[in-house]
């Protein structure tokens, strides 16, 4: 959705995003509010993808697809606004146990995703052709389309990561994470073009482990935005030593990192010219400056589409700002 008011100065910019689910997709929506997402391009993790039921689920590849078409919950963030259950409620009538929250429209996605899948396609094809008929102007880019699993390791044993997340709640203490099937994937051609043409990175504020983190890991990623002139920034995920949603801040902490905004862009040094941060980690400013990246000190929460559009175009401004420095 174009800002309102119209053209702004970053109108076709080419940008990467690079985005987890609902903290990744609020950051995209926000930048194409300011640059139209013509020129917009968001890189997005697969390595949540699993299957259910039969189905190819994508979570953050839709939570990115229906935010930028308007149709997110605004509650969850995930899944479509005013959605009913009734296949979900037949589901558990047949004895299934409902863990994960498939609604009805949302499934139709689901079964549209996985036959064509089986017929052959792409994943990138078939989001291409799913965010176009849902009206979706940028580029949303699955990071591969080759299988990935994120599985979490605890205590308990190993976990995949949606019974981690949403089957366990993410009680569990995280004691190692792994990406299945990495070894073997690569990023598309389409995300290595994009990465290539890109007048700016930027990495949303997503969980720097498990979202970030794997489109980061595939072959010769990190080479090819560390590569490129264009200036990178990163949005922290972590305000005021907590994460803005999900379990980022638990699991830096023990994973050995670091659980606040300097923490995150320790993660990111040498990648990344700048950092975004809010106003409630200010005071962490000289030491990510130590670590060489500038940084920029505003409200960085998203409660609201006027939010997701006024950080969006002070990202870009930022990360504009720092051409000169870049490359
Ligand atoms: N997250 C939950 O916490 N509970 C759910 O039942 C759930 C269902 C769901 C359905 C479709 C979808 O695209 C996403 C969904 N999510 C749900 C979100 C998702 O599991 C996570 O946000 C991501 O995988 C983490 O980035």
């Amino acid at each position: 959705m174009p800002e309102e008011g119209g053209i702004t100065e970053f109108e076709g910019l080419r940008v990467v995003a690079v985005a987890g689910g609902v903290g990744g997709a609020k950051m995209a929506a926000g930048l194409e509010g300011v640059s139209g997402g013509e020129g917009l391009s968001v890189v997005v993790n697969t390595a949540d993808d699993f299957e259910l039921w039969g189905l190819h689920i994508s979570p953050d590849v839709d939570t990115v697809m229906y935010t930028l078409a308007g149709l997110a919950n605004p509650e969850t963030g995930w899944g479509i606004r005013s959605e009913t259950f009734a296949a979900l409620e037949m589901i558990s009538a047949y004895g299934e146990k409902p863990w994960f929250r498939l609604g009805d429209r949302d499934f139709a996605t689901h079964i549209l995703r996985t036959e064509r899948l089986r017929s052959g396609e792409s994943l990138t094809g078939v989001t291409a052709s799913l965010g176009a008929a849902l009206g979706v102007r940028s580029r949303v880019l699955p990071m591969t389309d080759a299988p990935v699993a994120t599985v979490i390791e605890t205590p308990e044993g190993k976990l995949n990561f949606q019974d981690y997340f949403v089957g366990r709640g993410q009680r569990d203490e995280v004691i190692g994470v792994e990406f299945l099937g990495m070894g073997e994937a690569r990023p598309t051609r389409e995300v290595l073009k994009a990465v290539r043409e890109a007048e700016a990175i930027v990495l949303c504020p997503s969980n720097p482990v498990v979202s970030v983190g794997p489109v980061l890991e595939l072959a010769g990623m990190r080479e090819a935005i560390s590569g490129l002139r264009a200036p990178k920034v990163a949005v922290s995920p972590i305000v005021g030593g907590r994460a803005l949603k999900g379990p980022a801040g638990k699991m830096l902490a023990s994973l050995g990192h670091e659980a606040s905004a300097a923490g995150v862009a320790r993660m990111y040094a040498g990648l990344v010219d700048g950092f975004v941060v809010d106003h409630a980690d200010a005071g962490g400013r000289r030491e990510i400056e130590s670590l060489g990246l500038e940084v920029l000190v505003t409200d960085a929460v998203m409660k609201d589409e006027g939010d997701r559009v006024r950080l969006g175009r002070e990202v870009l401004e930022f990360a504009v700002g720092l051409s000169g420095r870049a490359g």
